[in-house]
């Protein structure tokens, strides 16, 4: 349906209307058709015989004028002026949907969510793609995002993963928006009303704050560390759960993220065991999560390497992860236990994870992930390494202190 707006009309049309050529417009779409006008506007129908009608008196040059206003060359295809408008992204900045973005795209859900019951089914994720040339996002998207009991994609599931696509490549987000009609839709001049470009990181680090909301986490270690596991767990889905369902593998995870009562999301990147780190980009995230099976004596030493190798000297917030704690622990070879490790390193004592468990996964460690992130300048110290190894001191100096007495006591009661 398309309320005939002064907006609309231009955006449509070039210029407005006169009223009186409005109505006149309406007055014969309604005698020729019989549902061309509702409620005042025009519907498919009735936009479609305006056009056979302005085709068959000579008017040609409207309706390519039309075609062209919604994005159209001269083939009836997508300009690549419309799908891909000049968008400069500096170096160090990264792409975030804005809330324009947020709200176009939720409208877009509820429109294809037929029966109202909160998922895309799968018949209904078809006709959302069936405006696209080819299908955007591939069979690994319900292993990227959220989705309901049934397995299938929430609103929530849905918004992560188009967050999801503006960080990673805000090309295709653009031109993804652009098959959606966003800036006819939105009465916008382009898509690039829906995105923001971020403050340059090196800015952000200096200030000591962020505006960002999207950040990413790339997860490191060995093989058969628990890596994919981690990611999953991350989308609430247990060992058990996992193994119920595999699906395509994908790389990456996203999800939302609750730091100091603000949503933030955060994604997961697993990095395969075999990289090689060649280039800046390879280490480059907001936050590194190394992660170690904690019952495979052999894990660790990996972490070790790549952490002293290409993160130690960066300012990159680092985190530790012993998973699979569910399992017995084994004595890490070679080198220093891992929590001597991090003390040495003054990073945070290892963070204890498993899931193989009953039901959703503990979330705590990738609030901490997402802390991290979001608080780069802070240092281990003031994230609370300081207070766990001061606790461990003061522990010791008190059991010292009560032998110290109680040998006393003891000595003098002989
Ligand atoms: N008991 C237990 N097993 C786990 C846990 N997490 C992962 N595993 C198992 O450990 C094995 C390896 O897990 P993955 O998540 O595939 O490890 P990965 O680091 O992604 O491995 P690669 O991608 O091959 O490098 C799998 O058999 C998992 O089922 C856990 O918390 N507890
Ligand atoms: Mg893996």
């Amino acid at each position: 349906m398309m309320n005939l707006t002064t907006s609309r009309q231009k955006s449509c049309f070039g210029n407005p209307l006169a009223p009186q050529a409005l109505e006149d417009v309406k007055m014969v779409v309604w005698k020729n058709t019989t549902d061309g006008v509702q409620d005042n506007g025009l519907t498919l129908n009735g936009f479609l015989f305006l056009n056979t009608l302005f085709i068959q008196r000579g008017r040609h040059e409207t309706t390519w004028t039309i075609l062209r206003r919604f994005g159209y060359d001269d083939e009836l295809e997508l300009t690549d002026d419309y799908l891909y408008p000049q968008f400069r992204v500096p170096p160090g900045c990264s792409t975030e949907l804005n809330h324009l973005g947020y709200q176009f795209l939720q409208r877009l859900f509820e429109k294809h969510d037929k029966d109202q019951d909160g998922a895309l089914s799968h018949t209904e994720l078809q006709n959302f793609f069936s405006v696209f040339p080819c299908v955007p996002w591939g069979p690994e998207l319900s292993n990227t995002v959220c989705t309901t009991d049934k397995g299938l994609l929430s609103l929530h599931g849905f918004l992560c993963q188009w967050t999801l696509v503006a960080y990673l490549d805000v090309r295709h987000c653009l031109e993804c928006l652009g098959y959606l009609g966003y800036p006819i839709l939105s009465e916008q001049d382009s898509q690039t009303q829906a995105l923001t470009v971020t403050r340059e990181k090196r800015i952000d680090l200096e200030k000591g704050q962020t505006q960002r909301n999207v950040f990413l986490c790339k997860v490191l270690g060995a093989r058969g560390a628990g890596k994919s596991a981690f990611l999953q767990a991350f989308l609430g889905r247990s060992l058990a759960a996992q193994k119920e369902n595999p699906g395509q593998p994908s790389p990456y995870t996203i999800n939302t993220v609750q730091v100091n009562g603000q949503e933030k999301y955060l994604i997961l990147y697993e990095v395969n065991a075999d990289s090689t780190f060649t280039k800046p980009s390879d280490t480059a995230c907001d936050v590194a999560c190394f992660v170690y099976d904690l019952s495979d004596p052999k894990s660790f030493s990996y972490c070790a390497t790549v952490y002293k190798q290409h993160y130690m000297d960066s300012q990159i917030p680092c985190v530790f992860v012993a998973s699979k704690t569910d399992l017995p622990e084994a004595s890490q070879q070679p080198g220093l236990a891992p929590a001597e490790f991090c003390y040495k390193h003054c990073l945070p004592p290892p963070f204890l994870f498993t899931c193989h468990c009953q039901g959703p996964p503990s979330t705590a460690v990738y609030t901490k992930l997402a802390t991290a992130a979001t608080f780069p300048h802070l240092n281990a110290v003031e994230l609370g390494v300081a207070s766990f190894w001061l606790r461990v001191a003061l522990g010791a100096a008190v059991t010292a202190l009560v032998g110290f007495t109680l040998y006393r006591v003891l000595a003098k009661n002989k």
